[in-house]
């Protein structure tokens, strides 16, 4: 409600001093909702997400479309709402709830199905928070006829219908019932007035303010600390930073065009939200771990496809754990498809590294060989013969060498050189011959010829 100490309350919440922006003029600080992230002060790696809202009931505005916005907000992004009043639990106070938890105005707004037509405002429950009543500069004793009774009998006590049938009592009780039926948790907080000097009460120092308000502020904050639950859409999506956002987003949105927000519809966008991230996250820790733990060439084809395994089933853990609500494995059929892909490329680098090393070999042991073709040196008596053996020891240099990979042969044995078993046909004096198909095979490593048995 308007000018109740909001802001106040919740820097206390916060443990900060300055925070939200109070105000002790008249005219309200906080205008819309403004947010305040601090670390849970009790649950490690939490964070305690503080909206601060601008009051329900301002005279100033004279917009209770805008009262509503506001509620709705809260009421979806919050998993506990504290709604503020001054005085006593009064009539005014419950009335002030009225328009924004009026069923229609509300119905309108907020649609738990898609097809839903006619809400259902008791699944309602389903997506509102606890509820918190304050009362603040309370003043009244904690009695009812007679017996001490406490703050949440209180509560309850005001929420109970009135049995008079006028229209303004009909009015009020449609209020209770509906702050009965969408909250179905609720707890009330009475706190004393701070202090009885004006001064005080704008400063609000802490030294200044009585002890029973500062047990008070400590105890309601520490309920608050330990029940506040993990805010969840529906039950089932847990609210993270990034979800918080798309939720602002989503919300504000519909509110702004005046459509209504279907909690069917957001939880399923954001199920698409978090699936599309688990295939992205999944496919890029596959590429990530293959490019940093693979060596390639691999040695041989079964060490690829070991080590894709081992990788792809990471991967897969991870697109298990993170994906969400995947019914009908769309997303997972994606995934896989990806991994698929990815599987394919690295198999070709795989080759073509393989290939490249391959080739550097060759041409790194043939160097003299070549040079010799060049120089004409085997076209002389007994040249066949040294050809023969320089070949034999470019094949062994070659065939020593490790890691040469998927594509590696054992051989040196050019198609274009008569087959792969044929002897060389050409003697000495003879051109074109050894020259033309070993040039070929330096050169390309491609087209058509054998290293080994195999296609490079
Ligand atoms: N009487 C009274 N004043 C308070 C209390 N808490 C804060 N204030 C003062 O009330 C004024 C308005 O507080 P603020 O937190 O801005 O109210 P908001 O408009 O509800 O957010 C400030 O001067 C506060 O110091 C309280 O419990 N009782
Ligand atoms: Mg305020």
């Amino acid at each position: 409600m308007y000018r109740t100490g909001k802001s106040y309350m919740m820097n206390k919440l916060a443990g900060i001093q300055k925070g939200f922006e109070l105000s002790a003029a008249v005219q309200a600080k906080t205008k819309g909702i403004w947010m305040w992230c601090v670390p849970h002060p009790t649950m490690k790696e939490h964070t305690l997400v503080l909206l601060d809202t601008e009051g329900l009931g301002d005279v100033r505005k004279g917009d209770k479309k805008n009262d509503l916005r506001i509620f709705c907000l809260s009421v979806l992004l919050s998993s506990v709402l504290v709604y503020n009043s001054r005085g006593t639990i009064d009539e005014d106070a419950v009335e002030k709830l009225r328009y924004p938890s009026h069923s229609r105005e509300l119905a309108e707004m907020i649609k738990v199905k898609s097809n839903d037509n006619e809400n259902n405002e008791g699944q309602f429950s389903r997506h509102f928070p606890a509820f918190i009543w304050v009362v603040r500069d309370f003043t009244l004793m904690l009695e009812l006829n007679g017996k001490e009774i406490t703050e949440d009998e209180y509560l309850e006590n005001a929420l109970l219908l009135e049995e008079q049938e006028n229209s303004k009592i009909q009015e009020r009780n449609r209020s209770r019932d509906a702050i009965r039926m969408y909250f179905n948790t609720r707890k009330c907080f009475a706190f004393d007035l701070p202090s009885g000097d004006k001064n005080v009460l704008q400063k609000m120092d802490e030294e200044e303010l009585t002890p029973s308000f500062m047990a008070q502020c400590q105890k309601f904050c520490e309920y608050i600390y330990k029940n506040a639950e993990v805010k969840h859409v529906d039950d089932i999506i847990l609210v993270s930073g990034e979800i918080l956002g798309q939720l602002v987003y989503k919300y504000t949105e519909a509110i702004t065009s005046s459509t209504a927000m279907c909690m069917e519809d957001v939880v399923m966008s954001i199920s698409e939200m978090k699936n599309r991230a688990a295939v992205r996250e999944a496919t890029e820790h596959y590429e990530k771990m293959m490019r940093e733990r693979g060596q390639f060439p691999t040695e041989t084809l079964e060490e690829f496809i070991e080590l894709s395994a081992k990788f792809e089933e990471e991967a897969l853990q991870m697109f298990t754990d993170k994906s969400f609500n995947d019914l009908e494995l769309n997303f997972h059929a994606q995934f896989m498809r990806n991994i698929e892909e990815r599987k394919k490329e690295f198999s070709k680098m795989n080759e073509v590294t393989s290939l490249n090393y391959c080739d550097h070999l060759i041409k790194k042991y043939s160097k003299s060989l070549e040079q010799a073709l060049q120089q004409d040196l085997y076209s002389k008596p007994g040249g066949y013969q040294k050809f023969q053996e320089d070949m034999a020891m470019i094949e062994e240099k070659y065939n020593s060498e490790p890691r040469k990979g998927v594509e590696v042969g054992i051989g040196v044995h050019g198609r274009g050189y008569g087959g792969t078993t044929s002897p060389p046909v050409w003697g000495p004096g003879q051109q074109g011959g050894p020259g033309s198909w070993v040039n070929q095979m330096w050169a390309g490593g491609g087209g058509d010829w054998h290293w080994g048995g195999q296609l490079l």
